[in-house]
């Protein structure tokens, strides 16, 4: 068979004139971006977060919506105000930074979220990684409740390359096993372009996040196959099921559960946080974040390929292209940004009359 390679132009006119795969519904709305992080914002604040850690979460959160990652949108805002409500995690935290190597920063988050420890390093990282030619985060004693791409995006804008890997609640089966140990656990990864947005992928090591398992049994949908078990142990497509007392499996069993594990040690044996299986929340009846840790590791590629490693990144993503891949990871999230920034993040009516309320603007 022979291959025709496309012009570029042809791939530009591709991209440009496909819209984003979600539309909005008639029973959505849209509203503009810093609208929405304002009032997330006010929201935070109102259920006892410092102003600092409420402009993070208002603006990870809002974020998340506006690039259509929709598990970890304002769908999860009930869960971030009865976690605070409950007392598990500390709204006020001030993570405590510590410079332990040349290429190694550790924060201690103080109960408090992951995004505002990350934050707090995030100079010194760069510093490090400048330096060093690679640093390591290690964040302790912190919930992360959110997508993990905003943690490593901004990294790769620097022209770094970016891994990070966070651990949550126990709720996924390893390959084989009878009862759930690990967490959804997922890795992130980014990598700067030349003349574009950086590659990033963003992926839960179980089969299917435990965001997008709550968010089909809201909607009553069920769910592919091998996504997870019932209570017995049998496999189920019914997400009920699965959050009544099932369990999810890890993505690709056995290497799934391999990466898994490995997220585990990772990001809590190596930071000092928990394991998924560890803590018990049980005496903070509403708490829903999990305390865990998250490693971050940035990378300088200019220590090892000169100033080439984006151009080297743009060749292997117009292949990819040329070989027929669709679309890369992290396209579809662009696209949707680039229409919520032209047009308003879409979120459904009831839902923003009810961030309305929670805020008092109502
Ligand atoms: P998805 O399976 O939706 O996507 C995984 C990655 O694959 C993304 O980078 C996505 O890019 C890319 N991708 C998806 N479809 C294609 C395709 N057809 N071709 C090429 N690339 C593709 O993510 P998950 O459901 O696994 O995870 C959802 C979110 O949940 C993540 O943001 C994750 O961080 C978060 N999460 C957070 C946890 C926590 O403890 N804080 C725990 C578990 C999950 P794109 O973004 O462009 O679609
Ligand atoms: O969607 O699996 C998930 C998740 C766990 C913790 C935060 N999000």
């Amino acid at each position: 068979m022979k291959w025709i390679r496309p012009s570029s132009f042809t791939w530009v006119l591709f991209l440009t004139t496909r819209g984003p795969e979600v539309a909005a519904s008639e029973h959505d709305t849209r509203i503009p971006f810093h609208e929405l992080e304002g009032l997330l914002k006010t929201i935070f604040e109102h259920h006892g977060t410092s102003p600092a850690v409420a402009r993070t979460l208002a603006h990870n959160c809002a974020s998340a919506q506006r690039d259509g990652a929709l598990s970890h949108g304002v769908f999860r805002i009930p869960g971030y105000l009865s976690t605070l409500r409950s007392g598990w995690v500390n709204g006020q935290a001030v993570p405590k930074v510590e410079s332990v190597a040349p290429g190694f920063v550790v924060v201690d988050a103080c109960n408090g979220f992951a995004q505002p420890a990350l934050e707090a390093a995030h100079n010194l990282m760069l510093k490090k990684a400048r330096a060093n030619g690679i640093a390591m985060l290690a964040i302790r004693n912190s919930h992360h409740f959110a997508a993990l791409w905003p943690d490593v995006e901004p990294f790769a804008r620097e022209g770094m390359v970016a891994l990070a890997f966070v651990n949550s609640m126990a709720c996924v089966v390893p390959f084989g096993g009878k009862k759930p140990l690990f967490g959804t656990n997922p890795i992130s990864f980014a990598a700067p372009r030349a003349g574009a947005d950086p590659l990033v992928f963003d992926l839960a090591t179980s089969a299917i996040a435990h965001g997008d398992v709550q968010i089909a049994a809201r909607e009553g949908r069920s769910l592919p196959n091998c996504c997870g078990v019932d209570a017995q142990g049998n496999p189920t497509t019914d997400p009920a099921a699965i959050l009544n007392g099932g369990a999810l499996l890890p993505f690709g069993g056995h290497k799934g559960s391999a990466l898994s594990m490995m997220v585990e040690l990772l990001a809590a044996a190596l930071t000092g946080g928990n394991f998924s299986f560890e803590f018990d929340w049980s005496p903070y009846p509403g708490a829903k974040t999990p305390w865990t840790g998250e490693l971050v590791i940035v990378i300088d590629p200019s220590r090892g390929a000169g100033g080439d490693f984006a151009k080297r990144t743009e060749t292997l993503v117009q292949e990819m292209v040329w070989a027929g891949q669709p679309r890369q990871p992290g396209e579809r999230r662009y696209l949707r940004r680039a229409e919520a920034m032209a047009q308003g993040v879409i979120i459904g009516g009831e839902e923003l009359d009810h961030l309305r309320e929670l805020a008092g603007v109502v």
